[in-house]
């Protein structure tokens, strides 16, 4: 089970540029299934700790204000190779680098502003679908 999910963020940005559902069809198309799904509004402490990793580079305050700045949709997502698969369907973290098609290349603003957050690994994301979501919450 750990290896086929990822937890995945509907960024402040994309939310507010009305993204949600043009965004959802394309992990959809891609076969991803929602195992759990909300949207919430994280708070800088929140948000602080769960970038927490990123505490020390310089981007770090920008990051946490902007991911606080408004509401998000966090979400579960199941797949074979749910990691790698969705990282390749996001695309690179600069939007001006992220391949054609890509979610973020489609939706993102800029390299800060990227419209998406998709897990690293398996471990993180096991953690990052735990610091939003409860047993009773995943279908
Ligand atoms: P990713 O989200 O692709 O995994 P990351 O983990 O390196 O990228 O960084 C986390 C987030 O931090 C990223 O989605 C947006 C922000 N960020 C990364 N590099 C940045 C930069 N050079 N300037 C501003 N924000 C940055
Ligand atoms: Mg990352």
């Amino acid at each position: 089970m750990a290896g086929n999910i990822t937890f995945t963020m509907i960024k402040p940005d994309a939310v507010q540029s009305g993204y949600i559902g043009a965004i959802l069809a394309k992990i959809n198309e891609a076969g991803f299934r929602i195992v759990a799904m909300k949207m919430t509004q994280l708070s800088a402490q929140k948000a602080g700790e769960f970038y927490a990793v990123h505490k020390e580079r310089p981007f770090y305050g920008e990051l946490v204000s902007f991911m606080s700045s408004g509401p998000i949709v966090a979400a579960i997502l199941e797949k074979d190779n749910a990691v790698e698969d969705f990282r390749t369907l996001i695309g690179a973290t600069d939007p001006a680098k992220a391949a054609p098609g890509t979610i973020r290349a489609l939706y993102a603003r800029n390299v800060g502003e990227n419209a998406i957050h998709g897990s690293d690994s398996d471990e993180n994301a096991v953690i990052e679908s735990s610091f939003f979501f409860s047993a009773l919450e995943r279908f």
